[in-house]
């Protein structure tokens, strides 16, 4: 009884001590940004109405008989088997009401479907557990992870305090960015298990499969940071690949869709030079943190039985073409995906060089970008 009263006052004392965290959450659903998610909204409340009519109905019919009626006022039950009356209302006015709701429903859920005359195109790719984004025609694209400080503080042992971290959980390191006021057909696949893409403030969620090309759009009418998360349970790191959208008016859309395409030209210019062992080191812990850890951990111990050891590693240490291969391609069958798509010719070179001299390691070799370049 104790112990009741005990998980019943922790959960009382979680409802209303935490009010920083409460602020977040309203009672009903959110009304969102576009007019998709004010038309879910408005159709939630219609049938919430209809619900709350019905349940006064039934429930005050039988309220009433259970008072009016009850035995010990010396109330006898009638019979009425096999009436027509009753059959046929009871099986009628419950059609009514669910044809004159199905209509509605149906409306929005074409119009939700309809992804004609789109303005442009995102195609959204879930990774374990990252999302990728390709400006379909714009030559645009990023994966966009957890961002760093989240990412910190989540760890095993970590010493940052969640709580003093911004947006915790809720942040990434490349937001996806839309012009406000188009409309964005939305083609959702994954590249290894099942994900889902959900924003709220946008309305609908729709799951991300491997092998499959799902379609939505997105027209929102603010401009604004709009958060979501994976709502598929994807493996271990479900939890933290978060979705940001940055809604900007279509001016500043442009200059950052133009600033993307610049930042990918220098990137392909960088992987024509040299860079400097060290250099490579610590931009490649950087693609370690970002990339390997969940799996290799942050000093490279892996995960006993699971994920080997990066520190002493025979792959790390041996042939560093047998180790490019490793990182770039993967292990089929196994949770070693290839990181070809995901990492850029310097990324990759300065992944592999810091793992081959850092983590324990120390083979005192280097791999330049131009040589990755040339194995694609
Ligand atoms: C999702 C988990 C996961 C992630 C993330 C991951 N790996 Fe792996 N990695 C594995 C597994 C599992 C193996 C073992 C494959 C096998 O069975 O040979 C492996 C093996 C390796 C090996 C060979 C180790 C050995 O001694 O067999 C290297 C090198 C390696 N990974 C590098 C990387 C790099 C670099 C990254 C980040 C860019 C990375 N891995 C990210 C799971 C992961
Ligand atoms: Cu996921």
């Amino acid at each position: 009884m104790n112990k009741l009263k005990q998980l019943f006052a922790s959960g009382v004392a979680l409802i209303f001590m935490s009010s920083a965290a409460q602020a977040e959450y309203g009672l009903n659903m959110p009304v969102g940004v576009t007019e998709t998610s004010r038309q879910v909204y408005d159709l939630h409340m219609l049938i919430l109405w209809v619900c709350v009519a019905i349940g006064v109905v039934v429930f005050g019919a039988m309220i009433y008989s259970m008072i009016y009626h009850r035995k010990s006022r010396g109330a006898v039950a009638s019979h009425f088997h096999e009436s027509m009356t009753a059959e046929l209302v009871w099986t009628v006015v419950p059609f009514i009401i669910l044809i004159v709701m199905a209509i509605p429903a149906t409306k929005v859920l074409i119009d939700m479907h309809d992804t004609s005359e789109a303005d442009m195109t995102v195609k959204v790719t879930g990774y374990q557990w990252k999302w990728r984004y390709e400006y379909i025609g714009e030559d645009v694209s990023f994966f966009s992870s957890l961002d760093a400080a989240s990412n910190a503080a989540r760890q095993v042992g970590s010493d940052i305090d969640p709580a003093t971290v911004e947006n915790y959980l809720l942040d990434v390191d490349h937001p996806l960015v839309l012009p406000v006021g188009k409309k964005v057909r939305i083609l959702l696949t994954a590249a290894d298990v099942i994900h889902a893409w959900w924003v709220p403030d946008f309305g609908w969620k729709r799951d991300a499969i491997p092998g499959f090309v799902n379609e939505a759009w997105v027209k929102v009418d603010e401009p604004g940071v709009y958060r979501g998360q994976c709502a598929e349970l994807c493996g271990r790191d479900h939890g933290f690949m978060p979705i940001v959208v940055v809604v900007k008016s279509v001016a500043d859309y442009e200059a950052w869709l133009a600033a993307q395409k610049g930042a990918a030209v220098a990137a392909k210019l960088a992987a024509i030079e040299d860079l400097d062992p060290r250099e490579l080191k610590q931009k490649g812990k950087k693609v370690y943190r970002a990339n390997c850890v969940a799996c290799h951990m942050k000093k490279g111990e892996g995960i006993l039985g699971v994920f080997p050891a990066i520190t002493g590693s025979a792959v790390a240490t041996g042939d560093i073409n047998n180790h490019i291969n490793m990182v770039m391609n993967g292990k089929a069958g196994t949770a070693m995906a290839g990181f070809k798509a995901q990492l850029s010719d310097v990324e990759l070179a300065a992944v592999v060089t810091y793992q081959r001299n850092s983590l324990g390691n120390k083979v005192g070799d280097a791999v330049q970008p131009a040589a990755i370049a040339a194995l694609r």
